[in-house]
């Protein structure tokens, strides 16, 4: 047997009243012991206030409140920080929309349990599949993904996926509070942090579905940063062979 691993399950919210309970309910379900994460950016709709109620039925659930919006990639990087703070050992991102099905908890957290530094609920590697997405977004996500990959050399299929699981040890070692990048950028960055430090990388398949209430808070700027990301980290990377290379290393 395993020894126990102690999981944090972060979720950002922005405007999910009507969202938080299904997903809470499905956390509790799929781990028990989960600790769940909420950062909540100040919604209007009293999404924080949701939450608080749900926690003293269901037990730990902390929320972490910020006054405005604030972007996703800063949403994860300070609930990653307050799951590490309190001993999670596996630390978990889903989103709060329940296009995230909370069943597959227990196969990406295993993956790390069996030595994954990081592993991607997938919807680009067989078995894996998006569902009620319009064709423009489905194909936007699919060459993008394509396009991040190929520039960047990942060998990842699904390098903006939002639901994800990572070994909190390796969290640190690739120092994930200077990932600057917000939106899907953010989850490219961290996903070519990982590569680049050699952390063993799975991609376990999953049905994405689109949210059914609520609405989405993707936005042409976030899609434009992370195709300009993808060009800044491979000019990075450039860099870096080239100081190695006259190091003589
Ligand atoms: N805290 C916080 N959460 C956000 C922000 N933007 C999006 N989210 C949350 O991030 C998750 C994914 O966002 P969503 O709008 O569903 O993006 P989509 O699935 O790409 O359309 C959801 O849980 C949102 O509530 C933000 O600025 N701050
Ligand atoms: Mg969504």
């Amino acid at each position: 047997m395993f020894p126990p691993v102690r999981v944090a399950v972060v979720i950002p919210t922005y405007e999910e009243a009507d969202n938080i309970e299904a997903v809470c309910r499905g956390v509790r379900a799929a781990i028990p012991e989960a600790r769940i994460v909420i950062v909540d950016d100040g919604s209007p709709d009293g999404t924080a206030d949701v939450a608080r109620g749900l926690a003293v039925e269901m037990g730990p659930i902390d929320v972490v409140d910020r006054v405005t919006k604030s972007g996703l990639g800063s949403a994860y990087r300070t609930g990653l920080r307050h799951a590490i703070d309190s001993g999670a050992e596996v630390c978990v991102q889903m989103d709060a929309d329940m296009s995230h099905d909370p069943a597959m908890l227990p196969a990406l957290v295993t993956n790390i349990e069996l030595g994954a530094d990081l592993a991607i609920g997938s919807r680009y590697v067989p078995g894996g599949r998006t569902v009620d997405w319009p064709w423009t977004r489905r194909t936007l996500s699919r060459w993008g993904n394509r396009y991040a990959a190929g520039v960047l050399g990942l060998a990842v299929n699904d390098a903006t996926a939002g639901f994800r699981a990572y070994s909190a040890e390796t969290l640190e070692r690739i120092g994930f509070e200077s990932v600057q990048a917000e939106g899907y950028g953010f989850q490219v960055e961290m996903t070519h942090r990982m590569v680049r430090a050699e952390g063993k990388v799975v991609e376990f398949p999953i049905t994405f579905r689109e949210r059914s209430a609520g609405e989405s808070k993707m936005s042409s700027g976030i899609v434009s940063e992370a195709f300009s990301l993808v060009g800044r980290l491979w000019l990075a990377d450039r860099r870096g062979r080239r100081d190695r290379r006259r190091r003589g290393g």
